[in-house]
C-alpha cells in the first residue's frame, strides 16, 4: 500500500536537476577522516524507516538535522514545507489518507515548538505520525548552546509517547517502537535525537528493542457481543449514533446491515472528524446538535441510544441538563480507550468498531415494516442571486453539490458555514468529509495536500473560511512544488464571521475588525499556487464546470477565491 502511494511526490520533483547523486545508503560524507566509514546510527535507521514503509520524511529542517538529511539515499523521499503547522498538517493527511504512520522531522524547539497546535490536531485526529526531533549535540548539551532544546514536555500530553534514546546506538530500536507506539496510540510519537548521534557507530550488539511485525487483533469477543445484542433486543426504538471512529468501508457496511435490520435512525456525532455512515442512505438522519437540550430533545423516544467509533456524546457550547432523557439508555461501541472510559454509558464496549458491528448484525433480528423513507430531505438549492447580491457560502457548496463524484472527498474548515456545508454536502464515501477534530484552525490546507498527496486517485476539495486559511496558508506552496491537485476554495467573507456571530450572542461589541483587504487568490499566486478570484455565480459555475470533472486526475493545486456574504446565523 505505501510503495507508489505518494505518487505525486516523485522523488525526481525533491531532488533538484543536476543535484549531487547520492552513493546509496552509506554515509560516506560522515565528517570522520578515519577511513572507510563504519555502519552508523543514520544508516541503520534508514533501514528501519524502509523496513516500516516510512520512506518519506516530511520536514523543516535545520543544522541538528543536517547530519541527517545531507546526501540523503535516493530511495527515501523529502517533502518540505515552510512552517512545521504545515508540516505536521500535511503529514497528518498522508497517515489518514493511507492509513498508515507517517515520518516526520523536526528542528528542536523552534520546530517542535511551531509543530504543537497540528501534534495535538494529530492526536485527536487519530493520525500515528512516527516525529524525530533534532536536538544539539550529547557533548556539549549542558552548556545550552545556541539551538539546544528544551523539549521535555513541550508538546504537553498530545504526544502518545516522547522516547529520549540513552545511547545514539538507541535511536533506531527507539524510532522502530515510536513506530509501533504511534499506530497503536494513534497518535504522534516523539524520538528526540541529538545531531551527533546521526554518524555514530551503529555498534556491534546491533539488535532493536522492537517487533519486526506487531500484530494487532481486531476480532471482537463473541460474549461482549452478545452481551450487547440482548440490550439491543430488548429496545422497543433503538438509534444509532456514528463518529469518527466508525469511517472504514467495513464498518460502513456493518452500520447499513445494522440500521436497515432495526428499522433505526443514524446521527452523525457533532462537530465529527469524520463521517461514520453513508450520508446518502435513507437512514441517515443528519448531525447531532452541539448542546444537551436539543441534543435531549433529538434523541428523545428512543429507548436505546448506541454510538459506534463516537464519544457520548460530543457537545460544543455547554448548557445543563442530562445528555439524554431519563429512560434511554445509552452503550457504546469503540476502539479509543479514553472514548470508552469517559462516556456516561449503560454498557461500553472497547473493540474494533467494524467487528462488534457485524457480529451484532448477525445476531439482531430484521424488524419488518419500520421507517423507509428517507430520514432527512435536503435542502433545495437557493435562488441564484439577484443582480447586483452577493454570493454565499450556500451557493458554493450547492454548485459543488451538484457536480462532486461520490468519492470525493470534502476537506471542511469553514467555521460560520459548516451547518451548512454539512447539510448540502452529505459525505458518500469513507473518507468523504475530513475536518480537523479539535477546532484548531490551520489544518484544511496542508491536511488536504497530505490526503490528496496519499490517495492520489480521489477528487479532494478544501473548503476553507478566509480566517482559516491564513493560519498555514503556506501549505499551497508545498501542493504546487509536489504537483498536488487539491482545489483549494476559500469562503472569502472579510472576516472571522463566526467570533462576530459568538460576539452578537453574547450581547456585546466586537473588539476585533474585518480584513475584507486580504486577498487569498494573490497570496496564493505568491506562493507558486493557480489561483482565481471569483465575484460571482456566473464565475463560480464557470470555474467549478471547467475544474470539477477533472479533479482526479489534476496534477496541480487550484485555489479558487470565492467572495461572499457572511452569513447571519450561526446555531450548530
Ligand atoms: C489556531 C486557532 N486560532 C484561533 C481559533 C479561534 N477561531 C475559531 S473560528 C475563527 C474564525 C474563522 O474565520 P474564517 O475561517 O474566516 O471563517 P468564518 O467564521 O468567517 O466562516 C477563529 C479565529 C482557532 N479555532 N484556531
Ligand atoms: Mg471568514
Amino acid at each position: 500500500m505505501r510503495a507508489g502511494s505518494l505518487r505525486a511526490v516523485g522523488s525526481e520533483a525533491t531532488r533538484p536537476a543536476g543535484g549531487p547523486a547520492t552513493a546509496g545508503d552509506r554515509a560516506t560524507a560522515d565528517g570522520r577522516a578515519d577511513g572507510a566509514p563504519a555502519r552508523t546510527v543514520r544508516d541503520a535507521t534508514f533501514d528501519v524507516l524502509r523496513a516500516r514503509g516510512l520512506d518519506t520524511i516530511f520536514s523543516n529542517p535545520g543544522s541538528t538535522e543536517v547530519p541527517l538529511l545531507a546526501g540523503l539515499p535516493s530511495d527515501l523521499r523529502f517533502v518540505l514545507a515552510l512552517h512545521e503547522g504545515s508540516v505536521v498538517g500535511m503529514t497528518t493527511g498522508v497517515a489518514i489518507g493511507s492509513g498508515a504512520a507517517a515520518f516526520v522531522l523536526l528542528h528542536t524547539t523552534a520546530g517542535l515548538g511551531n509543530a504543537v497546535a497540528a501534534l495535538a490536531t494529530a492526536r485527536v485526529n487519530r493520525a500515528p505520525l512516527v516525529v524525530v526531533v533534532g536536538q544539539q549535540d550529547r557533548r556539549h548539551l549542558a552548556l545550552e548552546p545556541f539551538l539546544a532544546g528544551r523539549l521535555d514536555g513541550l508538546a504537553g500530553d498530545y504526544p502518545v509517547s516522547v522516547g529520549r534514546p540513552a545511547r545514539a546506538q538507541d535511536v533506531p530500536g527507539a524510532i522502530a517502537r515510536a513506530h509501533h507506539e504511534a499506530v497503536t496510540g494513534r497518535g504522534p510519537a516523539i524520538v528526540i535525537v541529538p545531531m551527533d548521534d546521526w554518524l555514530a557507530p551503529a555498534g556491534e550488539e546491533a539488535e532493536l528493542a522492537a517487533p519486526d511485525r506487531l500484530l494487532r487483533s481486531r476480532a471482537a469477543d463473541p460474549a461482549a457481543v452478545e452481551e450487547l445484542a440482548a440490550l439491543v433486543a430488548e429496545a422497543r426504538s433503538p438509534a444509532l449514533v456514528v463518529g469518527a471512529g466508525a469511517d472504514r468501508p467495513e464498518t460502513w457496511a456493518a452500520l447499513v446491515d445494522l440500521a436497515e435490520r432495526l428499522g433505526a435512525p443514524v446521527w452523525q456525532e457533532a462537530f465529527g472528524a469524520r463521517s461514520g455512515f453513508p450520508q446518502d442512505h435513507p437512514a441517515f438522519a443528519g448531525q447531532l446538535p452541539a448542546d444537551r437540550p436539543r441534543l435531549r430533545q433529538t434523541l428523545a423516544g428512543h429507548d436505546l441510544v448506541l454510538a459506534v467509533g463516537a464519544p457520548v456524546f460530543r457537545q460544543y457550547p455547554f448548557m445543563p441538563g442530562p445528555l439524554v432523557a431519563p429512560g434511554t439508555r445509552v452503550a457504546i461501541v469503540t476502539d479509543e480507550p479514553a472514548e470508552a472510559h469517559r462516556s456516561p454509558a449503560d454498557l461500553a464496549l472497547l473493540a474494533d468498531p467494524a467487528a462488534v458491528c457485524t457480529a451484532l448484525a448477525a445476531l439482531v433480528e430484521r424488524r419488518p415494516g419500520r421507517e423507509e423513507r428517507p430520514r432527512r430531505r435536503r435542502p433545495a438549492a437557493p435562488p441564484p442571486p439577484g443582480p447586483g447580491e452577493p454570493l454565499r457560502p450556500g451557493h458554493v457548496f450547492a454548485a459543488l453539490a451538484d457536480r462532486l463524484p461520490a468519492d470525493a472527498i470534502v476537506v471542511e474548515e469553514s467555521p460560520s458555514s459548516r451547518p451548512e456545508l454539512e447539510m448540502r454536502l452529505p459525505a458518500r464515501a469513507p473518507l468523504g468529509f475530513l475536518s480537523a477534530a479539535m477546532g484548531g484552525l490551520g489544518f484544511a490546507l496542508p491536511g488536504a495536500t497530505g490526503v490528496r498527496m496519499a490517495l492520489p486517485d480521489r477528487p479532494v476539495v478544501a473548503l476553507v473560511g478566509d480566517g482559516a486559511a491564513l493560519y498555514q496558508v503556506q501549505a499551497l506552496w508545498s501542493a504546487a512544488r509536489y504537483g498536488v491537485g487539491v482545489l483549494f476554495v476559500v469562503l472569502a467573507n472579510g472576516r472571522y464571521a463566526i467570533m462576530d456571530r459568538l460576539a452578537e450572542r453574547h450581547g456585546q461589541d466586537a473588539p476585533w475588525p474585518a480584513f475584507e483587504d486580504v486577498r487569498l487568490a494573490t497570496i496564493a499566486t505568491g506562493l507558486g499556487c493557480p489561483a482565481r478570484r471569483i465575484e460571482d455565480h456566473a464565475a463560480l459555475l464557470a470555474a467549478l464546470d471547467e475544474v470539477v470533472p477533472g479533479l482526479a486526475g489534476r496534477s496541480e493545486p487550484l485555489l479558487l477565491d470565492v467572495a461572499v456574504e457572511a452569513d447571519p446565523t450561526f446555531a450548530p
